[in-house]
């Protein structure tokens, strides 16, 4: 499982006064930390509340790439804002995101080509986030079709079916785990495919059970990459051991340990 931190987000109040007021510390410490916990890669986004996006996201990345190497996932709406940390990124670094749109993966397929990086893609388009896994499928075979289009590779290509709150979208959850089932069979190796996990639990009671729930399940269908609270230790344990029962790591008393060591 490629596990993408989702803490360094503008979406959290604490995180946004953190951008605001350029308090590095908080912002390396949670970087150290979720790399620390197993991140690969670490979900970088201004939030909706930051006065100068492009500015806020090249002092993010300065701030996390000064006390880590792990990878970054340049999170924002902005082509602009996304190619501001691209500019400075070290290491191979995720553009999160494209959606269906044409002109939109135009845009954000060169910035991928221009800078070698991956790329995850929404499936949805201008008419907003779908509501069957039909729709959803379409849509990832359009983008995969426009990836192979424009050179670039389908292994670098995360298929993103748009998780949404259980409070308020019940039905959507076992949409999206059964478009991650048939999104399986769009290529050979399968395409990878992502969630933003946390999106299932928001405005909800007991959010770390509901996390961990969908986050196994998901597991089961094929999922191969998540951004996650790496920190949430019951999230990161179940995940552990949905990975053994999936026959994805070798069984031995000790499996807790034995794959935090890797
Ligand atoms: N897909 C992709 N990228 C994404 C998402 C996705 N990036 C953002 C998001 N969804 C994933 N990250 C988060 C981060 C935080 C929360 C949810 C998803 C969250 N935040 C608290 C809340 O809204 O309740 C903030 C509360 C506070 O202020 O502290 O739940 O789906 N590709």
């Amino acid at each position: 499982m490629i596990i993408i931190g989702e803490l360094i987000n503008g979406m959290y109040k604490a995180l946004a006064k953190a951008i605001m007021d350029r308090e590095i510390d908080v912002i390396q410490h949670l970087a150290v930390e979720q790399a620390q916990a197993g991140a690969k890669a670490l979900d970088v986004n201004v939030g909706p509340y930051s006065k100068d996006p492009k500015e806020d996201m090249k002092w993010l990345v300065e701030s996390i790439q000064s006390v880590t190497d792990v990878s970054l996932c340049l999170d924002s709406t902005k082509a602009d804002v996304i190619e501001e940390g691209l500019k400075i990124a070290k290491s191979r670094a995720i553009i999160n995101s494209t959606d269906a749109d044409e002109e939109k993966m135009n845009t954000i397929f060169r910035l991928a080509k221009k800078y070698k990086t991956q790329v995850i893609a929404l499936t949805m388009d201008k008419s907003g986030v779908p509501n069957t896994k039909e729709k959803r499928l379409e849509l990832a075979a359009t983008i995969v079709a426009k990836a192979m289009d424009m050179g670039v590779n389908t292994e670098d290509i995360y298929l993103d079916p748009i998780v949404l709150p259980v409070n308020v979208a019940q039905a959507q959850g076992l949409e999206v785990l059964e478009a991650i089932r048939e999104f399986r069979l769009l290529s050979d190796p399968p395409p990878n495919m992502v969630v933003g996990l946390s999106n299932v639990s928001q405005g909800t009671k007991a959010r770390s059970l509901i996390n961990r729930t969908f986050l196994t399940m998901a597991v089961a269908n094929g999922l191969n990459a998540a951004i996650i609270d790496p920190l949430d230790k019951d999230l990161m344990d179940a995940l552990i051991a949905a990975e053994l029962i999936m026959n994805k790591q070798i069984y031995c008393d000790s499996f807790l340990d034995a794959y935090r060591k890797k």
